[in-house]
């Protein structure tokens, strides 16, 4: 269709006037000349061949490639040879640096320049011999070029990144060898632009949409012959709002835009107007598409009558009119405008008439800069008249409808491959059938929802101690009952499509991940509504609560498919090995790990559970140590900071990767990606690839009213931070106090927890400071960070009584004059037609390099995968032990509550040992009830027992309120914070009801069994009373029958009398036999009820030893542990025989008076009481608080306690044995069977004889 062959085609550069004429002349016949001695080389290969691109063409660039760090990534160094400039481009675009397109080899200018200068006579031609010379490559052939050598995703991410610098781009990409050009749809599918058109402007609402699926009407611009307007330009200023002009195409007057096109004339460029819904900033107040055709019309005809099918308008820009008319009165579709420049020497009214009657154009379809107007007066006209256009037209059309017309056209669009449209297919499939998406999310994921956060729950109450045994059992159900569910449609077609070779499962994945964003960005728009209009009275608390619980579910992403294989996978993991439907599942690890390899994020914590499913994850990171080389070393950096600061973002633009940018979902939890290190840096980083954690939905208001808000947020930030060898705190001035909060549990649950043997460097990164003095200034406020800082670490470290820990620089590595980075905004201007800020991205850049060489110079805690998995799962482990610090705020929070439950212990205690006490009488007196002495008052067992209950019930009402009182009084106290857990006095109130009814049931029990003994040893009593003259009566009884009977009795047979009546009498007995308890356990119980509050450390060294085993031997204490660290060193060595000997002496003392209570108890002759060992873990308590002369570690004290315990169980255990042993009527009964048997022959003898004499 085209008729000039391109070589021959004049130059046809966008320019401002002819004054420069010549040099173009010259530049181009330089290049021509060039041309000629390359041969047979086609133009587009010749330009490849000087971007040394080659190789990469057609599509072989990928991702992988330039992701990867590599030299050039740490290094300034400008691009020296044409060679160059691609990866400058790209490098500079992929941190979205508006100045990417401004690439150009300084070898070939500053030489020109510094000759200049030092000669002393020089030549004043060369002034005019301007600088561009041919090797000069013009922007817009580079962009080409890279669009031509690079894979879909590639192409996908250069127009997002190229979108959100506000650069035009490519709509269709001619390929000037074939002439065969191609529709961007799929390069543009990944941008989504928000806006606000008038329409919204009162409601203040805005759209957010995928641009090639919003329905805008298109302006297309065009050039007919030779112009001398710079059509470019006068789009930028166009598009420009008057205060700040941005170069959206590039032009004539930008740098190298003068150089001559070689490849890219038949490129046509899109960029977008959008509104920001103010009326004096807008330039258009609805939103529309702007296209650019560079080159003539007349060689680009298939682009014209593109143009011509999908635009509103297309503006016609010429100098002379004269024999192309025909191809304009040819099209028919869109409204035709003329733009011509009358103060061009080639002007010609006469076929302007021509044509406009040939094509029934009215006088406003003519639009001629005259003598009078300059060029904002040109502009304002162009505006007024396109406005008109938008607000007309009808001609809407997204770009993904323009595909069909592409391919009428014959156009090729870039989805035509059919990997891209089997995967659209396989993921429609999925996503059609999503109407609502909870109901969604249960019907096909329902692996991920209750039974997993059940799960959740009972692995972390395991670890914390609070519910004990079942545990396994409950645990195998839940997992059975994820097995009893058949694989559900979406999973299958899921993991077939990702089980799909090559490229296709990537389009797949790329695909799912759009259409869910589609899907979820329409149903949460909604609920942000009604959320922000909820916010507003903040009476609502229970509705807000709704919307984000509703909020929490509606959002779903592919990472929620992961997480279902995820847990498929890992609950099959308890069916027999050879179980088929196990079997089939056991690739799936080596297909993330794949996945993981090329780039795509894996999700480490779901972070709505708060759960790392540990198998999945571990056996996905094995295989990926299998699919690297096996000593593939790693480093770890990590993002924290409030949800929606610009983390993902920080990290999308300092890596080029693509975490999800606030695309208005709820999610929580951590995300890790790998980025490959190139062969030239591994050795100056010693590794190989760098692992990066992008942390989601931290302190995020939307989840905040969810249950165990802190909780969880607490525990993610805890586990990312110990697992990164650089952590960026990212910090935004409206939210510092909750990103400090946040980090004062870290390093709180850093200081309980011993696993983290190194300290995790920290930069702090304060976003939208732009100052230039912003380091200078804020030197005061970084001073007052740190005191903050240090103050809680020392407040966490004198709770922990770890008080070594002085400051918050003895637990994270951080300095305060390097660690601090300020960033300027991100965007220039207004969004949404703001470009990044140049000044965002260098700063970004320069955080970049410096993370890059610290780095280079860190000792990686973990060296390798199978490393960094280890250290997970018992840094995991450590966290799921740490309940206690997790649930508070900040330390200050903790601190204030360890304080009131200490005070209630004591008022706990009080009340323990007041009601001990008064049992105790109480049981005297039951003891003593049916004696002489105290005969008087009632005579009934019965009524004595109901009696002392009553009193028991008004003496534990009185200390229940004096409970409550002293708690009432407590908080009315303004010192210690008390306000901060003014939100947990209701536990403590419901604490001490509790406690009350616990007492009420141990004394009530205490009483009945006192009772029961008595009434027994009563009733024992009346027998042995009673004993003698039974016997008597039964005795001559005996005698009388055998006197009857005429028989002697025998000794064999008097003993089996006695056993019958013995066993009438036992018969007939009211009480039964008291059984013995295992003292034990309920000591294990008060022990670890005792040690809980102290770490997870003290926990799991109080569970490795079961209290059976523990003071067996006498308790020497050896310091393991602590020393192994610092055993090297001499002097620290002897420190440390001194530190220990101390140590032993002080346990000895403790154990010395625990020996002397003990043997006071065993003396009394009393049974075991739930205080005496509760008292005697006070007294430990007490003793090594008030210690001064050693500093305790927590090993000791858990050993010491388990010493004592050890020893005091087995001796309450022999206290209650040997109490129940004397004090059952029973068995004192039995005891006396003997005595009564004798007793019994020896009266029937007695009489016999007696009888006998009496004869
Ligand atoms: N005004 C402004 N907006 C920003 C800045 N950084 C990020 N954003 C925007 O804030 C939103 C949330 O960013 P995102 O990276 O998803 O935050 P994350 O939740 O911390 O990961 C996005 O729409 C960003 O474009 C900034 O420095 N200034
Ligand atoms: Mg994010």
């Amino acid at each position: 269709m085209e008729r000039v062959g391109d070589e021959d085609s004049p130059d046809d550069s966008d320019h401002s006037g002819g004054d420069d004429r010549p040099s173009m002349q010259l530049s181009n016949s330089k290049s021509d000349r060039q041309h000629s001695t390359c041969g047979k080389k086609t133009q587009l290969e010749s330009l490849l061949e000087d971007l040394g691109l080659e190789h990469l063409f057609p599509e072989k660039l990928s991702l992988s490639t330039i992701l990867q760090i590599d030299n050039k990534t740490i290094s300034d160094e400008p691009a020296k040879c044409n060679s160059d400039l691609p990866w400058y481009f790209l490098k500079k675009l992929m941190m979205v640096n508006v100045k990417a397109r401004n690439a150009k080899c300084t070898s070939a200018c500053e030489s020109n320049v510094d000759a200049a200068s030092e000669e002393t006579e020089f030549d004043f031609d060369d002034l005019l011999d301007n600088q561009n010379s041919g090797d000069m490559l013009n922007p817009l052939d580079i962009i080409t070029a890279l669009f031509l050598c690079s894979d879909g995703f590639v192409r996908q991410e250069m127009a997002l990144k190229m979108s959100l610098c506000q650069f035009s781009v490519p709509l269709l990409l001619p390929n000037c060898d074939t002439k065969q050009c191609t529709l961007m749809l799929w390069a543009m599918r990944d941008i989504v632009k928000k806006y606000r058109p008038q329409s919204h402007s009162e409601s203040k609402g805005f759209i957010e949409d995928r641009i090639v699926l919003s329905k805008l009407p298109m302006i297309s611009f065009v050039r007919l012959g030779e112009c001398s307007l710079s059509k470019s330009e006068i789009l930028n200023k166009l598009l420009s709002n008057s205060q700040q002009y941005h170069d959206t195409f590039v032009h004539h007057n930008m740098e190298c835009g003068d150089s001559p096109r070689r490849i890219s004339n038949g490129l046509v460029e899109i960029t977008w107007y959008l509104p920001c819904g103010e009326k004096n900033m807008d330039v258009f107040s609805e939103p529309v598409a702007v296209a650019n055709l560079r080159g003539d019309i007349a060689s680009f005809e298939t682009q014209f009558s593109f143009l011509c099918e999908t635009s509103a308008a297309v503006f016609v820009f010429f100098d002379t009119l004269d024999s192309e008319y025909e191809l304009l009165t040819n099209q028919h579709k869109a409204q035709i405008f003329l733009v011509g420049n009358h103060q061009s020497k080639h002007f010609g009214i006469d076929a302007i008439k021509k044509v406009a009657t040939k094509l029934g154009l009215t006088k406003s379809n003519i639009l001629l800069k005259t003598k009078q107007m300059n060029d904002a007066d040109f502009v304002k006209t162009l505006q007024k008249t396109v406005s008109k256009v938008v607000e007309n037209s009808k001609m809407k059309m997204g770009i993904e409808q323009m595909a069909d017309i592409a391919h009428e056209l014959g156009i090729c669009v870039d989805e035509d491959s059919s990997e891209c449209q089997t995967a659209k297919k396989n993921a429609d499939a999925i996503t059609a059938e999503i109407q609502d998406i909870l109901d969604y999310k249960e019907a096909q994921l329902p692996l991920q929802g209750q039974i997993w956060k059940d799960l959740t729950r009972l692995e972390k109450e395991e670890c914390r101690l609070k519910d004990v045994g079942s545990k396994n059992i409950e645990e195998y159900k839940l997992r059975e009952k994820q097995n009893s569910y058949d694989m559900s449609n979406a999973m299958t077609c899921f993991i077939n499509a990702i089980s799909s070779p090559g490229i296709e499962r990537y389009y797949f994945l790329k695909w799912m991940r759009m259409n869910l964003d589609n899907v979820s960005r329409e149903k949460l728009s909604d609920l942000k509504e009604q959320y922000k209009e909820k916010c507003k009275n903040s009476e609502n608390k229970e509705e807000i609560k709704d919307i984000d619980r509703q909020l929490s579910n509606s959002s779903l992403g592919t990472e929620h498919f992961f997480r279902e294989m995820g847990q498929i996978y890992e609950a099959s993991l308890s069916l027999p090995e050879t179980d088929p439907s196990r079997e089939q599942l056991q690739h799936l690890p080596k297909l993330c790990a794949q996945l993981l390899l090329d780039g795509f994020p894996l999700e480490l914590v779901d972070g709505e559970a708060s759960n790392i499913p540990l198998r999945w994850v571990s056996d996905v990171l094995s295989q990926l140590n299998d699919l690297m080389s096996s000593k593939s070393k790693i480093l770890v950096v990590t993002v924290l900071g409030v949800q929606s600061t610009g983390k993902s973002t920080l990290l999308n633009t300092m890596f080029g990767v693509q975490f999800a940018v606030s695309s208005g979902r709820c999610t929580r939890g951590a995300f890790m990606l790998l980025i490959r290190i190139n062969e030239d840096l591994k050795k100056v980083l010693n590794c190989e690839f760098m692992v990066i954690i992008d942390t989601e939905g931290l302190k995020s208001p939307e989840l905040a009213q969810l249950d165990n808000s802190h909780e969880h947020d607490n525990e993610l930030a805890t586990l990312v931070v110990g697992l990164s060898d650089l952590t960026i705190i990212n910090i935004a001035m409206e939210n510092s106090t909750e990103m400090k909060d946040i980090l004062q549990i870290v390093v709180h649950a850093f200081l309980r927890m011993k696993e983290l043997g190194k300290k995790p460097k920290c930069q702090f990164v304060h976003q939208n400071v732009s100052d230039v003095s912003a380091h200078e200034n804020n030197s005061q406020e970084r001073k007052l960070l740190l005191q903050q800082l240090n103050e809680m670490t020392q407040a966490a470290a004198k709770m922990e009584k770890k008080e070594e820990n002085k400051s918050f620089t003895d637990v994270m590595e951080y300095s305060p004059d390097t660690g601090n980075w300020y960033i300027p905004g991100l965007w220039n201007g207004n969004p949404p037609m703001a470009p990044v800020n140049a000044g965002y991205s260098e700063a970004v850049y320069e955080l970049k390099k410096n993370i890059i060489q610290m780095l280079g110079n860190c000792e990686s805690s973990a060296n390798n995968i199978l490393e960094f998995t280890e250290w997970m799962k018992s840094l995991w482990n450590a966290v799921k032990h740490e309940n206690f610090i997790f649930s508070f705020r900040n330390s200050l929070v903790a601190d204030a509550y360890m304080r009131l439950c200490t005070e209630f212990n004591k008022w706990e205690w009080e009340f323990k040992k007041e009601m001990y006490t008064w049992v105790t009488r109480a049981e005297t007196k039951i003891n003593n009830f049916g004696t002489v002495a105290v005969k008087s008052e009632t005579s009934d067992m019965r009524q004595l027992l109901t009696q002392l209950k009553n009193v028991a019930c008004t003496v534990l009402s009185i200390w229940e309120t004096k409970l409550l009182e002293n708690l009432t009084e407590y908080f009315k106290q303004t010192e210690g914070h008390v306000h901060l857990v003014e939100g947990h006095r209701e536990d403590f109130v419901s604490s001490a009801k509790s406690l009350r009814r616990e007492m009420e049931s141990s004394m009530f029990n205490q009483l009945t069994a006192a009772a029961d003994i008595r009434q027994g040893m009563i009733e024992l009593d009346r027998i042995k009373e009673n004993h003698t003259k039974q016997l008597e009566e039964r005795v001559c009884a005996l005698i009388d029958e055998s006197w009857k009977k005429q028989v002697k009795m025998a000794d064999k047979e008097l003993d089996i009398e006695f056993d019958k009546m013995w066993k009438e009498t036992v018969n007939e007995l009211s009480f039964s036999k008291q059984k013995t308890t295992n003292v034990i356990t309920f000591v294990s119980h008060y022990l670890r009820d005792n040690v809980s509050h102290k770490g997870s450390h003290a926990c799991e060294l109080l569970s490795q030893k079961s209290l059976e085993d523990c003071g067996l031997e006498p308790f020497k204490y050896t310091g393991d542990g602590l020393g192994k660290k610092i055993l090297h060193s001499l002097s620290k060595w002897l420190n440390i025989e001194d530190h220990v000997m101390a140590l032993q002496k002080l346990a000895d003392c403790i154990i010395e008076s625990c020996t002397q209570i003990l043997t006071i108890w065993m003396e009394r002759e009393i049974n075991y009481h739930d205080t005496y060992i509760q008292e005697i873990l006070h007294m430990i308590d007490e003793r090594l608080q008030n210690n001064q002369d050693v500093k305790i570690e927590i090993q000791f004290e858990v050993s010491l306690k388990q010493h004592i315990c050890g020893v005091a169980a087995r001796q309450f255990q022999k206290l209650h044995e040997d109490f129940i042993h004397a004090n059952d009527p029973y068995r004192c009964l039995n005891q006396n069977k003997e005595k009564f048997r004798t007793d019994f022959k020896d009266v029937f003898h007695e009489r016999d004889q007696c009888q006998n004499k009496a004869k």
